[in-house]
């Protein structure tokens, strides 16, 4: 049997060695990212107009950005939420906040005001990064909202709460560092877990470390949002660590995709699986010399299909494609690809990441299974969330008292140490590589006083992954349509988590204890829609 597995304990360990983590329990993580120098090499570079950021003037700027917000009143234990589409200045603001021993907490920008004032609450955000459009609604919410110029032109501003460029003008003096410590709360992202409404994942130390200290010369495109924890901590946390370039485009325009990689010489590419499919259809394009400086796709996020994989090894055969798995609760660390060798057929979602460790569980016991058997994947580290907030008997649920966290995946380990993911256990539908948690919209389903019950659940789609499917009760007599249903919810919800489809039923299944039996639900969707 290999070493990476033991027969006595059913426990597997990563085939990579170890990564020594700093064991300064005063050490943050602001100080271990900039203690890296990597003079001379561009650090972050905006794909529309080419503005740069060097590695040598990021932390300077760090150090403005958090004298401002100093200034502003910001102080250590603060919650600041990053509502913010990727930017130059996303890892910037990141960093001060941090810096100044704040909390950070982020949301996709494009979500819906009433999901917003709801997580402010819910994690008592006191300031606001956001686009200039939305400070005035972010105001009237009760918090300080500082808008950021999308376009990146800093004179652009029309005169805010207080303007970015002023806060990030170095007028301020110095910021003052107070003691952090490695068990501090860094970041509070969201996330439904196996199950429920969306929740917040409380990280401390956020977990910089996880990333060998060996710095490397490649130059990634960022596409993938920072306010994600795949984005968030690969390019914002992972990278910069390392000294790599990160190429950011701020919207995702395929039109531009190829002329953004053949311009920066982009050598590395993470996608989701419907940038995947888009990638190869430019390929397959292309003039010869075209994508030849890429060297390594990655993706992960959802699952993909084998004729998705094929068909991009086929079009860019030159590139090494890679999968990658994790999870919020795991700060995105899960795997690592390593699919070289061509008989896994690319289709393996890459070998345990350093410093984890994993089991694979029998359903519904706590009997862990050897290689060749699948079963849900169990993950225990130095990345695994501290809890959820707010939120006891959710953090119960998900990690064990010896610190084993449920992934609500079914997976199986290779004799090889390659992972398979062959399915989900739990509720979350993944649109996109975006999580949309079947609860969240279920709440605002059943507030419509002509609905009596509904349920949430997936179909799958060719394009999106999976798509949300609502169950509706209608009240008896009503005249509710199925537009109608889908125009309350996306009035309410961002637009990516909006229900597609409605079913109208006279009950939802339920088992005794009154879950919904999500399964029930699937299956009439697989065999009717
Ligand atoms: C099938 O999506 C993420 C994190 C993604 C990620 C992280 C590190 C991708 C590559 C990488 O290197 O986080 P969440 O919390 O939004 O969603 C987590 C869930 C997983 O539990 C699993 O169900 O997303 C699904 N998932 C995948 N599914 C994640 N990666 C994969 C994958 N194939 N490669």
């Amino acid at each position: 049997l290999p070493d990476w597995y033991s027969p006595e304990t059913r426990i597997y360990s990563s085939t990579y060695s170890s990564i020594s983590l700093p064991t300064d329990p005063f050490l943050d993580v602001v100080s271990f990212i900039f203690s890296h120098q990597h003079d001379g090499v561009t650090a972050l570079i905006d794909s529309s107009s080419g503005y740069s950021i060097s590695y040598s003037k990021l932390l300077p700027l760090v150090q403005s950005m958090a004298s401002g917000l100093h200034h502003l009143g910001v102080s250590q234990g603060d919650v600041v939420l990053l509502l913010l589409p990727n930017s130059v200045y996303f890892p910037i603001i990141f960093f001060s906040v941090l810096y100044l021993g704040a909390i950070v907490t982020t949301m996709n920008p494009l979500s819906n005001m009433m999901e917003v004032k709801k997580q402010i609450v819910d994690c008592g955000v006191r300031f606001v990064f956001t686009l200039l459009e939305n400070v005035d609604k972010l105001q009237k919410l009760g918090v300080h909202a500082i808008g950021v110029p999308e376009n990146m032109d800093l004179d652009s501003e029309k005169t805010g709460f207080l303007s970015f460029r002023k806060l990030i003008g170095g007028q301020f003096g110095k910021a003052p560092r107070p003691v952090i410590r490695q068990q501090d709360t860094a970041a509070i992202m969201y996330s439904s877990g196996t199950t429920g409404v969306s929740k917040g994942v409380l990280f401390v130390r956020f977990e910089a470390s996880q990333y060998e200290y060996s710095s490397s010369k490649n130059v990634y495109l960022a596409v993938l949002p920072m306010f994600h924890i795949y984005g968030l901590s690969l390019f914002v946390v992972g990278l910069l660590s390392l000294g790599s370039s990160i190429v950011i485009m701020r919207r995702f325009d395929a039109s531009e995709l190829v002329k953004v990689i053949d311009d920066y010489g982009v050598t590395h590419f993470p996608v989701v699986p419907p940038i995947l499919t888009t990638l190869t259809m430019r390929a397959k394009h292309v003039c010869e010399n075209s994508l030849q400086s890429l060297k390594q796709v990655s993706c992960g996020a959802a699952p993909l299909s084998r004729k998705t994989i094929l068909d991009f090894v086929q079009a860019l055969p030159h590139v090494d494609f890679v999968q990658g798995y994790g999870m919020t609760e795991s700060t995105a660390v899960g795997t690592r690809g390593f699919n070289n060798e061509k008989h896994h057929n690319y289709s393996s979602i890459g070998l345990l990441a350093p410093n984890m460790q994993a089991k694979v569980v029998y359903w519904n016991s706590d009997s862990s299974l050897p290689p060749g058997f699948h079963g849900e994947l169990w993950l225990r580290g130095p990345a695994i969330m501290q809890r959820y907030i707010n939120n006891v008997e959710a953090t119960n649920m998900t990690i064990d008292k010896d610190g084993w966290l449920r992934t609500g995946d079914i997976v199986c380990f290779d004799e090889d140490g390659y992972l398979y993911l062959s399915d989900r256990l739990k509720e979350i539908i993944k649109y996109k590589g975006y999580q949309i948690a079947p609860a969240d919209l279920e709440a605002v389903l059943i507030s419509h006083p002509e609905i009596l019950d509904a349920a949430v659940t997936s179909a799958a789609d060719e394009v999106c992954g999976e798509i949300p499917v609502a169950f509706v009760v209608r009240r008896h007599g009503c005249t509710l349509t199925k537009g109608a249903v889908i125009d309350f919810v996306a009035n309410q919800v961002a637009p990516y988590k909006k229900v597609r489809r409605v079913v109208f039923t006279e009950s939802i299944p339920k088992s005794a204890a009154g879950k919904i039996l999500r399964k029930e639900l699937k299956s009439f969707i697989s065999s009717r829609l």
